[in-house]
Order: C-alpha cells, then sequence, then structure tokens
C-alpha cells in the first residue's frame, strides 16, 4: 500500500464486492488493509469514498445502472453503520453533559448523504455529542431544530450546484437568530467552486476529511468556546 491511498486493483476489489452487495466480504477486506497507522481517516475518505468515487466512474461509463449505483450506496451506509458501532464500542462513549453539539444534515433537495454520515461519526469519535438528521432536511425544519437545541457546530453538506440557493437561505435564517453557532459547509460542491467569496465570513468551508480531522485533533473549532469552558 502506498502511504494511505489503495492501489487501483485495491479498490477495484472493494467495489466489486459493494456492487456484490457483500457488505460483510467488503468489511473484512477494509478490516484486512488497516493497522494501528491506519485509522478512520483513512477507512472513511481512502477506502469507503474512493470507492463510491469510482463507482461514479463506473456508472458515468455506462459500465454499472443506476441499481447498481443504489445497491453500492447502501452498503457504504451500512459499513459506516458498523464503523461508528465498532468505534464507539472500542473508546465507550464519552459524551457528557458538557460535550459539546453538533447537529449535521443535507440541505433542502440534496440527497448525497455519505459524506455527512462520516462526518457526524467522526465528531461523535471526538467526544462530540451529536445529532444527524440525514438527507434533504427542510431549512424550516433545519431552523427550528437549531433554534431548540442550540448546538455550537452546525455542519451542512452539499453535492450539486443547484442546491445552493436553499443553503443562502437558511444561512441567511441563521443569521436572524439570537445565537451564533459555528457554520461548517462541505460536500462535494466545495472542491469544485470556489464558494469562500459568496458566503459570509464566519462560515468555514471545509474541502476535505483530513482538514476536518485536523480541526478536531487539535480543538481548532469553536475555540471561543473552549476557552471560556
Ligand atoms: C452515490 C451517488 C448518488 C446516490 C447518493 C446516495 C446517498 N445516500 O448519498 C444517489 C443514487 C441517491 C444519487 C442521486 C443523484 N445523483 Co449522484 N452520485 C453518487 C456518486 C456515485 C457518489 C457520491 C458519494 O457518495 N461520494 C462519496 C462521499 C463520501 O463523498 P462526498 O459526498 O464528496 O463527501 C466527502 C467530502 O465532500 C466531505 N464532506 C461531505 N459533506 C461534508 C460536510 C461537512 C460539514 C464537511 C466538513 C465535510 C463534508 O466528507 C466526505 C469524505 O471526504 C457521485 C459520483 C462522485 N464523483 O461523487 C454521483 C454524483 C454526485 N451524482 C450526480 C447526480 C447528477 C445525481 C442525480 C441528479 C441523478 C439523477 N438524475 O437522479 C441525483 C441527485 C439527487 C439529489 N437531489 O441530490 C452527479 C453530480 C453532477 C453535478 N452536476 O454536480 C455525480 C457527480 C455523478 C456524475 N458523474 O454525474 N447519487
Amino acid at each position: 500500500m502506498n502511504g494511505f491511498h489503495l492501489h487501483e486493483f485495491q479498490l477495484k476489489k472493494l467495489v466489486e464486492l459493494m456492487l456484490e452487495a457483500n457488505d460483510n466480504k467488503a468489511w473484512q477486506l477494509i478490516s484486512s488493509w488497516m493497522n494501528e497507522r491506519e485509522d478512520s481517516l483513512f477507512f472513511y475518505e481512502y477506502a469507503l469514498a474512493e470507492a463510491m468515487r469510482y463507482v461514479g466512474e463506473l456508472w458515468e461509463l455506462n459500465e454499472i445502472t443506476v441499481a447498481d449505483e443504489h445497491i453500492a450506496s447502501n452498503v457504504c451506509n451500512l459499513l459506516i453503520a458498523r464503523y461508528h458501532v465498532e468505534i464507539s464500542n472500542r473508546l465507550e462513549d464519552h459524551t457528557t453533559e458538557s460535550s459539546l453539539k453538533g447537529m449535521f444534515f443535507c440541505i433542502e433537495g440534496e440527497e448525497h448523504s455519505l459524506g455527512i454520515r462520516m462526518v457526524t461519526s467522526l465528531f461523535k469519535e471526538y467526544g462530540w455529542n451529536t445529532r444527524y438528521l440525514g438527507a434533504n432536511l427542510p431549512v424550516k425544519d433545519a431552523v427550528i431544530y437549531a433554534t431548540k437545541w442550540r448546538p455550537e457546530i452546525i455542519g451542512v453538506s452539499l453535492s450539486i450546484i443547484y442546491n445552493l440557493p436553499k443553503l443562502m437561505e437558511f444561512l441567511s435564517e441563521m443569521d436572524k437568530l439570537d445565537y451564533r453557532p459555528e457554520i461548517l459547509v462541505g460536500g462535494r460542491i466545495t472542491t469544485l467552486f470556489e464558494l469562500e467569496s459568496h458566503l459570509p465570513k464566519n462560515i468555514r468551508i471545509v474541502k476535505e476529511l483530513d482538514s476536518l480531522n485536523h480541526m478536531l485533533q487539535h480543538n481548532e473549532l469553536c475555540k471561543e468556546l473552549h476557552v471560556i469552558s
């Protein structure tokens, strides 16, 4: 293995198992690549996310159908959930009453939810009290939940450009509230377009899981809150 990256033949094998809906074999295969050095970032980014991008390429080339893509997505979901359970058992639950809170979802209209599921699990692994609100969450419901639960962090994902107006709507609604959560925006769209100049300054755009992992490791999120507590 070359650093974190899988060789093409390894990726192909993984994708093959995912397309056959063989989540158990896919799990075993990834596990066999993991050692102490290779962690959650390897599991989420270099195995699963890469595999899903490869599935996208196969679909673009007409080598697989939409139904195949759905199967692979479901296996990916199962593997994220299985890893989440595994890691929670290993670390035991270290969320406490005083844990920082984070809510995570895909903006209204957006169905690409695998990335934000990974993000939620990563926060949880670092001891955050997390709520995953899934795909296609209506803006008004996101605002109601945030107002009531008052999370310190709100993570929003979007992959498709035409969902951008809904993100802007959400941000402007959040701006009217009496409290200021830190808002992170991520997803495929952030790697395709320079959103920085279009979004308010207090919004953090996070292009890669790698950077998020670094921020979590070094307590770089909600810094002001860390100082207060
Ligand atoms: C799987 C998939 C689907 C699945 C999604 C299932 C699910 N539960 O998520 C289904 C079948 C539902 C789907 C539907 C559609 N899809 Co689709 N899909 C994909 C595919 C193959 C993989 C996406 C994926 O899961 N990637 C892996 C995840 C882990 O990556 P990620 O989302 O980028 O997340 C990573 C980072 O961005 C980051 N991240 C993500 N969110 C956040 C949030 C925060 C806060 C942070 C910090 C980080 C972060 O963390 C992750 C790990 O690194 C891509 C191909 C591709 N190249 O991406 C096409 C793709 C994205 N889809 C595409 C299209 C067109 C569609 C449809 C419109 C198809 C249709 N005609 O119906 C619909 C749209 C649905 C909608 N309204 O959203 C196009 C988009 C093209 C474009 N114009 O932008 C792509 C690129 C395929 C293609 N080549 O044409 N799709």
